[in-house]
């Protein structure tokens, strides 16, 4: 039967989306609606992007209108843009956001879903033309669907996770995303406006030589932390650090490799936040056979108190966080 054929490199978002759908015989198309519907918001801000070092001389090549209606920040476009794509999607009932402080109901209170997103992640990075991305979870809602979502249904573990993605906004961009039966990655073909099946069935190497972290804080290290980037250096690794999460995390999954921000001093929780950074890229690590953990715990099992609440974060390929952990332990 060719329709259970495995869909090849080159098959459309739309297409292999609609084939996995079928793999599920009782399943509603809901959450293959709210996977287009969030393609279809990265494909807009993509093209916002993709032309922002314009948008301060658009009045000077007269495509700017005169309210200068172009001059909102990136991360406000594209939370806005994220936000009226899940709202006029229908199936999301509540969204957390990393622009919003509270949760946002989108009205759609038969919505099935609820999703968290970091809209447009590496905020450093945007005005200077280096690799950003978005990231994006989806849970199913406990509460009964005719009401608002609640807070619990937003602070569930990320084992409850649903499906999880980014889009990666680099050299090309690209949108990556399991639903729990493997990782696919999609890469965009601006002049046609199509995600295109590229990375089929992605796994990350079990070991690998890379380690990414902002190494100007180790002084603010904890002893075992330390050790692990002793150990890095001995063994020679390559330091690779963008500080675009997205950007460091996709390279190492493809190539190999860990990122970690742990606690510092500074940051004694960590900076990096558990349902829309690491939570998401957990679920897609352990997907692709590669690990993440807070240093002490899988990070798909801690449970969440706060909607932004941070988390420190070890993730990549499997051996190398399992001895992040390992040195860790060791020296507490
Ligand atoms: P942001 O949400 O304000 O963009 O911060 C998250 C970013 C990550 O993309 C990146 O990995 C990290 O912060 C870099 O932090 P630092 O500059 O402290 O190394
Ligand atoms: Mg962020």
């Amino acid at each position: 039967d060719h329709n259970k054929m495995a869909l090849p490199v080159g098959a459309t978002l739309d297409r292999f989306i609609m084939r996995k759908q079928e793999d599920f015989p009782y399943a509603t198309g809901e959450l293959s609606q709210l996977l287009r519907d969030i393609a279809l918001a990265a494909k807009i801000v993509n093209r916002e992007i993709n032309r922002s070092g314009l948008i301060d001389i658009a009045g000077a090549y007269g495509s700017q209108n005169v309210q200068g209606e172009d001059q909102q920040k990136l991360d406000v476009v594209a939370n806005i843009r994220f936000i009226r794509a899940l709202r006029n999607g229908g199936e999301v009932c509540t969204i957390i956001s990393e622009e919003d402080e509270d949760m946002i109901q989108t009205g759609n209170v038969q919505g099935k879903y609820v999703v968290a997103i970091d809209p447009l992640d590496g905020s450093s990075n945007i005005d200077v033309n280096v690799s950003i991305g978005t990231i994006f979870s989806i849970y199913r809602r406990m509460s009964p669907t005719g009401l608002d979502g609640t807070t619990a249904d937003c602070l569930q573990p990320g084992t409850h996770q649903v499906a999880a993605g980014y889009i990666i906004y680099g050299c090309s961009t690209m949108l990556v995303y399991t639903t729990g039966n493997g990782v696919n990655g999609f890469t965009y073909e601006p002049s046609l406006g199509e995600f295109f099946l590229s990375h089929p069935n992605i796994q990350t190497p079990a070991t690998g030589t890379v380690y990414s972290v902002n190494e100007g804080c180790s002084e603010l290290f904890e002893a075992g932390v330390t050790a692990f980037v002793r150990q890095c250096k001995e063994r020679h690794f390559s330091a690779r650090y963008v500080g675009s999460l997205v950007a460091d995390f996709h390279r190492n999954l493809l190539k190999g490799g860990i990122y970690f921000y742990p606690a510092t001093t500074k940051s004694p929780g960590g900076k990096l936040r558990l349902m829309y950074e690491c939570n998401p890229l957990a679920f897609i690590v352990e997907q692709a056979g590669g690990k993440s953990s807070s240093g002490t715990r899988r990070t798909m099992e801690i449970e969440p108190q706060a909607l932004h609440e941070r988390c420190p974060v070890f993730i990549g390929s499997k051996e190398l966080v399992e001895e992040a952990e390992r040195l860790i332990a060791e020296s507490a």
